[in-house]
């Protein structure tokens, strides 16, 4: 029997329940009525984004990202407006958070951590070989599958973040910036290619770690660890993953940096 409830469309798509809020939109889970299949839309707020006259930019950032087709990058389906909303159409993604996992069992084993950063690298040199940056890559853009593959989200979308972000103050909604390279804290232009792989870096950190590389509840004293990467090593990390560490200023793999 109906129960009569009409259901709210967007386009083709019957909009279901809030998934939850992230950085910069809602996300609800929604239904393509023609085929049945399971999307998540993010709804912003038209007027943020107007008002910081970046209409014509997102439109461009948006028709590039159509053409995003990658196994760990969430499909970006189409972008539609109302009077008021912007509604991005995305591939609905159910395994959780990846960091849910750290929260939840602490750090991996470096087997497990290596397949997940095969899969972030992979998907990041995809997409900058398409000219296309993340610009803000952390704990909440990286989702699981059902087969417990990596899926990054909002590749691409850095412009629409930075509008809501900058109607509020730097990076209110995702507290601290802890995955953030200096040069995009000195806020001095930068090149999205390389901060992408910082941001990696500290990604792969806490995977293999359990806790983040650069952490202070003071903003500035953050800050300047991240800009002088200041950071320790855990002991238990092997010879192989310690290499990793790209801090130039570092002669050796001892395990305190401070440049
Ligand atoms: O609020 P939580 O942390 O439970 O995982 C994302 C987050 O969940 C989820 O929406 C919330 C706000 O970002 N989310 C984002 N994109 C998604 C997608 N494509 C998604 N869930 C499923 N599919």
């Amino acid at each position: 029997m109906s129960t009569g409830k009409v259901k709210r469309c967007v386009g083709k798509y019957e909009l279901g329940r809030t998934i939850g809020e992230g950085t910069f939109a809602k996300v609800r889970f929604a239904r393509n009525s023609e085929t049945g299949e399971a999307v998540a839309i993010k709804i912003l707020d038209k007027a943020k984004v107007l008002k910081n006259k970046m209409v014509e930019q997102i439109k461009r950032e948006i028709a590039t990202l159509k053409l995003i087709k990658h196994p760990n990058v969430v499909r970006l389906y189409e972008v539609m407006g109302s009077k008021t909303k912007i509604f991005i159409v995305l591939e609905f993604v159910t395994g959780g958070e990846l960091f849910d996992k750290i929260v939840n069992n602490g750090r991996m084993r470096e087997g497990e951590a290596r397949r997940y950063f095969q899969q972030l690298i992979s998907a990041v040199d995809y997409c900058h070989s398409r000219g296309v940056y993340h610009r803000d890559l952390k704990p909440e853009n990286l989702l699981l599958d059902q087969g417990d593959n990596l899926k990054v989200s909002d590749f691409g979308l850095s412009a629409l973040s930075q509008q809501v972000r900058d109607d509020g103050l730097f990076h209110t909604s995702c507290g601290t910036p802890n995955y953030v390279a200096p040069e995009v804290l000195n806020d001095r232009g930068y090149d999205g290619a390389t901060a992408d792989i910082w941001s990696c870096g500290v990604i792969l950190f806490v995977l293999l770690a359990g806790y983040l590389p650069f952490e202070d509840d003071n903003l500035m004293n953050l800050y300047n660890k991240i800009s002088v990467a200041d950071f320790t090593l855990p002991a238990w990390l092997s010879f192989g993953a310690k290499k990793l560490n790209t801090n130039p200023r570092s002669k050796s793999y001892d395990t305190h940096y401070n440049a």
